[in-house]
C-alpha cells in the first residue's frame, strides 16, 4: 500500500515536470503577436506643453503633440496607432513589456491627447511614451525627451 503512494505521486510528479518542459520550451508562442508592434517611420511624439524647464502650477495640463502616427483607444488594434502614456519621475519600463498603470504612469486609454495631473511643489520628470493596444511600446519605441518641470 504504502509503495504503491510512493509511486502514484512520483508519476504525477513526472508528469507535471513535463508539462513544465512543454511549456519552457516554447515561451515564444505563448507571446507570439505581444510586444512587437511596429512603429511607423519617423513618428515623433512630443509636449506641447509644458515644455522643459518650465515653471507650472501644481495642477496644469499636459498637451501632447504626435507626428506621423495616429492616436487610438486601448484594446483597438489599428496599423500605424497607439496610445500615449505620461511618466511622471519614472523611467521608461524594459522593451516588450506592458507599461505599469499606477499614479506614476498614466495611461490616455481613450485616446485623449491631453491630460491633467495636480503635482506636488518641486521638481518633476515628464516623460511620453506611445503602446499599443496591450500597452506595450512599439518597436523601435516612440517615446518623448524627458522633461523637467518645476511645480510652484
Ligand atoms: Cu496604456
Amino acid at each position: 500500500m504504502t509503495m504503491r503512494r510512493t509511486v502514484r505521486a512520483a508519476l504525477i510528479a513526472a508528469s507535471l515536470s513535463a508539462a513544465a518542459l512543454v511549456a519552457a520550451a516554447c515561451p515564444a508562442s505563448a507571446q507570439e503577436g505581444k510586444g512587437n508592434t511596429p512603429s511607423p517611420k519617423g513618428a515623433f511624439v512630443y509636449f506641447h506643453y509644458p515644455k522643459d524647464g518650465s515653471r507650472v502650477p501644481q495642477r496644469f495640463t499636459v498637451r501632447i503633440g504626435l507626428k506621423e502616427m495616429g492616436v487610438a483607444p486601448a484594446g483597438v488594434k489599428m496599423a500605424n496607432t497607439g496610445h500615449h502614456h505620461l511618466l511622471i519621475d519614472a523611467p521608461p519600463g524594459p522593451p516588450g513589456e506592458p507599461i505599469p498603470s499606477d499614479y506614476n504612469h498614466i495611461h490616455l486609454g481613450n485616446g485623449q491627447t491631453e491630460v491633467v495631473v495636480t503635482l506636488t511643489p518641486g521638481v518633476h520628470t515628464l516623460q511620453l511614451v506611445v503602446a499599443d493596444q496591450d500597452h506595450i511600446p512599439h518597436v523601435p519605441p516612440v517615446m518623448s525627451q524627458k522633461i523637467t518641470v518645476t511645480v510652484r
